[in-house]
């Protein structure tokens, strides 16, 4: 019998190849693709994010055990798609213009997929057009943003605007190192994030998951 509990454990650990093993062992008995990825590789990237919050580890075990996750899902992808399992929902991400950083970014990218999230990556200098764009082309629930300049925050302002003014309904959530609540208050952002474990548990309350 295909020992969940050792997926997670193995992801938490950061060890790819062991997930790997784990979640075609898992494949190959028959289980349930949606119970491997919710009780192996979701559950491990839930503890990994609830130890980042804390603290307890950081930046390289996350890409770590980020990179361990991959390893399970390039397997159980086909299976998910074959077995018609949907993500819970469509995030469409960016960096907002003027702005290049992006290993947060990338983080939230990794964080909200170990969630169970779709997660469409539209880059760094994103202008505000091409976030309303993308968030209709995918139907996105959620439109992501991250900013690390106090110069290039007041972008997602325009952001929150231009999906208002396009029609868009996608609900909006900032982060980054300036990015505060007060600021999200203020410029009427739906959701903020003070970390990217955080922006899965903000994403998922505001889809009401
Ligand atoms: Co830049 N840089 N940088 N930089 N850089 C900062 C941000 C800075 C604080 C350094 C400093 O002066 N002390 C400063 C900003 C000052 C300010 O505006 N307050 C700064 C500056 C000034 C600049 C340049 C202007 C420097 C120059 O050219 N004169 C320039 C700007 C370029 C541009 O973007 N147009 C620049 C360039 C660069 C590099 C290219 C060299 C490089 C970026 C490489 C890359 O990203 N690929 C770089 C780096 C690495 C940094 C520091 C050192 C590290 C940033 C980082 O990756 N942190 C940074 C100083 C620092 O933070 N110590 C600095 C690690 C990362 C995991 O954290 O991105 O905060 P962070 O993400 C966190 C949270 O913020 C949150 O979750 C993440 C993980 O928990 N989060 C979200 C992020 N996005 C989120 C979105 C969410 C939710 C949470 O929801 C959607």
């Amino acid at each position: 019998m295909a020992d969940l509990q050792a997926i997670a454990d193995a992801l938490i650990k950061g060890d790819r190849d062991t997930v790997a093993n784990l979640t075609k062992a898992a494949i190959d008995e028959g289980m349930g693709p949606k119970e491997i990825l919710e009780q192996g590789l979701i559950a491990g990237m839930s503890v990994v994010g609830v130890r980042f919050k804390a603290n307890e580890v950081y930046v390289p075990e996350v890409l770590i055990a980020a990179r361990a996750m991959k390893g399970g899902m390039e397997l159980l992808e086909p299976e998910l798609i074959k077995a018609g399992v949907e993500p819970l929902a469509t995030v469409v991400l960016g960096t907002v213009k003027g702005d290049l950083h992006d290993i947060g970014k990338n983080l939230v990218s990794m964080m909200l997929t170990g969630g169970g999230l779709k997660v469409v990556d539209i880059g760094t200098d994103v202008e505000a057009q091409k976030f309303v764009d993308a968030c209709k082309a995918e139907n996105a629930e959620i439109c992501a943003m991250s900013a690390l300049l106090t110069t290039t925050m007041p972008e997602m302002a325009g952001i929150v605007k231009a999906m208002k003014e396009a029609g868009v309904t996608t609900k909006t959530i900032i982060g980054g190192a300036p990015v505060t609540q007060a600021f999200a208050d203020e410029i009427d952002a739906d959701g903020y994030a003070a970390d990217a474990a955080s922006a899965v548990d903000v994403v998922k309350q505001l889809i009401g998951a």
